[in-house]
């Protein structure tokens, strides 16, 4: 495989989220990813699922790797689990979750894997930590920056998220 560049989404809100992000950042270099950039973190209102969730920890990481799309994925799962990831409930309160947010240019619509991630437009706490790292790189579909989705929505502007005194 050539290598791509993919940019994967780390969000939490059950337990140590900073070290859960950490480790698994870590896995990732282990595995044949290179970490080219991340994100700073970011505190953000839950958006979804059962109300009265904890407010998530996020950042989105750059990566460039030789591992296909599944590949990646597959990493990205194996990542989750190996944090203690337990799926009871759609969109529920979890320690770890990595989505594979953008593959090079790739589009994709299997039922494993959609490629770009279908609500990245949607969710500020993604559209933030992704344009501190590739504002002004266009979607692959919408054919519009990251800059110009995330101002564009009065939506999106409403949903909280605040800068982490954390670092990673
Ligand atoms: N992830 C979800 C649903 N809602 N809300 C925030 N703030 N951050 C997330 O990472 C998040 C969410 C499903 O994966
Ligand atoms: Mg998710
Ligand atoms: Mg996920």
């Amino acid at each position: 495989m050539p290598e791509v560049r993919a940019y994967i989404a780390f969000g939490g809100n059950l337990g140590d989220c900073h070290t859960a992000f950490i480790n698994a950042r870590r896995g990732m270099v282990e595995r044949d990813v290179s970490v080219v950039a991340s994100s700073p973190l970011y505190v953000t209102q839950s958006v979804g699922g059962p109300v009265g969730q904890p407010d998530y920890l996020n950042a989105v990481v750059e990566v460039k790797t030789h591992l296909s799309a599944m590949q990646l994925l597959e990493l990205c799962l194996e990542l989750e689990n190996m944090a203690g990831r337990q799926r009871l409930q759609h969109w529920g309160a979890r320690t770890l979750d990595l989505d594979l947010l953008l593959y090079g240019q790739e589009i994709c619509n299997s039922e494993r894997l959609m490629l770009p991630h279908p609500r990245l437009q949607l969710r500020r706490f993604v559209l933030e930590p992704l344009c501190a790292l590739a504002g002004e790189q266009l979607h692959p579909l919408l054919g519009r920056s990251y800059n110009e989705l995330l101002y564009a929505s009065d939506d999106i502007q409403l949903q909280r998220v605040n800068l982490s005194e954390l670092t990673w």
